[in-house]
């Protein structure tokens, strides 16, 4: 067990056993009790069904020699992930301590949407569907109870119309454990309202939705005929076909020739974004180059949600599996079959992975535009720096697997 795989489970484990110190978590990881709260004063519509707790193993020798998978025709809108073995997580120093160890890892191939879904395309959607999203619906305070310790009090009515959390700026430095400081719950904000009831989404069709949560984002892609990507195939696809890891998809100079490879937050997080990348917010999908398989914003502009639960712990209760197994690589994994986060009020509180940081994303703050970054949000929390795309399994794979 190497010493990051220690560290992350004697933090568990410490964590399980009793409160957790104030040096628990790495700090910018670290929710307030304050901040949490506001995350869970949403429904807490817990779909439990896709994905959960599966985790394949196979010998390296029994996967050596596999044909590739006939694809057929590109489905509108998504480019062929070849799929094949590589490092998932890593060893390497981050600003969060929860993407080591790093782990063999192979998935199979697979269909991606080539942007995150836009405005537009979740339109038709609700146009097609009548849906209604999770924070156009009144928060349901007994729901909500399930998430918080027994005791918390209700808040005011007011706190339980429907809205979303909106970021603004404090205008100053702040305290960066407590996403307080800059999340603010926002009455009538939602995925056509992104900062609130007075905003709106007029001309932005090609931007990535946003404001919609994990179980907004299931819907979608069950209705579009697809899913959501596993946390594994996610960051798969985000290196983009490099044959080594590198910091970013592109390499390991975050500006190569002072060229600006995403979208993040530029200046001192949380003060001031400056802009210098073109964007102060959500930029449009073509804004900035696509990786080596032709996706576009797989690093910054968004989160995007995963299919996998999260643990701080994932990926070193994989290398510990793994390495009992003694085989070669995790085939397919599908995450852990549970959620913990010690940095939470309630450290089991279901919560799903998002991958790819977003336009908050800086170098002084968590550097999450990094294949590798990994975070848990609440499946009932739609923010306005988290959207999604999908995924679909080849025909024969799906035939395999009957
Ligand atoms: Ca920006």
């Amino acid at each position: 067990m190497g010493v990051k795989t220690r560290r992350i489970r004697e933090r568990a484990r410490a964590s399980e056993g009793r409160a957790p110190e104030g040096g628990a978590a790495s700090e910018p990881s670290r929710k307030s009790g304050f901040a949490s709260l506001q995350k869970a004063l949403m429904l807490a519509a817990v779909a439990l069904a896709a994905f959960g707790g599966t985790f394949a193993l196979v010998k390296f020798s029994q996967s050596r020699g596999q044909a590739p998978a006939a694809r057929g025709p590109a489905p509108a809108g998504m480019v062929w992930i070849p799929g094949n073995e590589f490092i998932m997580g890593t060893d390497e120093p981050t600003p969060q301590d929860n993407e080591g160890p790093a782990l063999a890892v192979k998935v199979d191939p697979f269909w991606m949407d080539r942007h995150d879904v836009t405005n537009d395309e979740f339109r038709k959607f609700v146009e097609a569907t009548g849906y209604v999203t999770t924070a156009e619906k009144p928060v349901d305070w007994e729901e909500v109870k399930k998430e918080l310790p027994p005791g918390a009090p209700k808040p005011p009515d007011e706190k339980l119309q429907p809205g979303s959390l909106v970021y603004t700026s404090p205008g100053h430095p702040v305290d960066l454990r407590d996403m307080a400081n800059w999340w603010t719950w926002t009455n009538g904000a939602s995925w056509k309202h992104p900062q609130g009831p007075t905003s709106n989404i007029d001309g932005k069709d090609d931007n990535p939705v946003v404001q919609v949560s994990w179980d907004d984002a299931v819907a979608y892609a069950r209705w579009a005929g697809k899913r959501l990507p596993t946390e594994a195939e996610w960051e798969f696809a985000a290196r983009g076909g490099a044959k080594t890891n590198t910091r970013f998809w592109w390499g390991d100079e975050f500006r190569p020739d002072g060229k600006y490879m995403c979208n993040t937050y530029t200046g001192k997080f949380p003060v001031k974004d400056t802009a210098e990348d073109g964007f102060a917010g959500v930029s449009p999908w073509k804004a900035f180059p696509p990786n080596g398989y032709g996706l576009y914003d797989m690093a910054g502009n968004v989160w995007q949600w995963t299919a996998d639960f999260y643990r701080v712990d994932a990926h070193a209760l994989d290398a510990e599996r793994l390495a009992r197994s003694g085989d070669a690589y995790c085939l397919n994994p599908k995450g852990p079959s549970d959620s913990f986060d010690p940095g939470n009020i309630k450290p089991d509180a279901v919560e799903r992975v998002t991958k790819g940081g977003s336009f908050l994303c800086s170098v002084s703050y968590c550097e999450s535009y990094r294949p590798t970054a990994r975070r848990g949000t609440p499946p009932d929390t739609g923010l306005g720096h988290i959207g999604f795309r999908c995924v679909l399994t080849p025909p024969q794979r799906q035939d395999a697997s009957k």
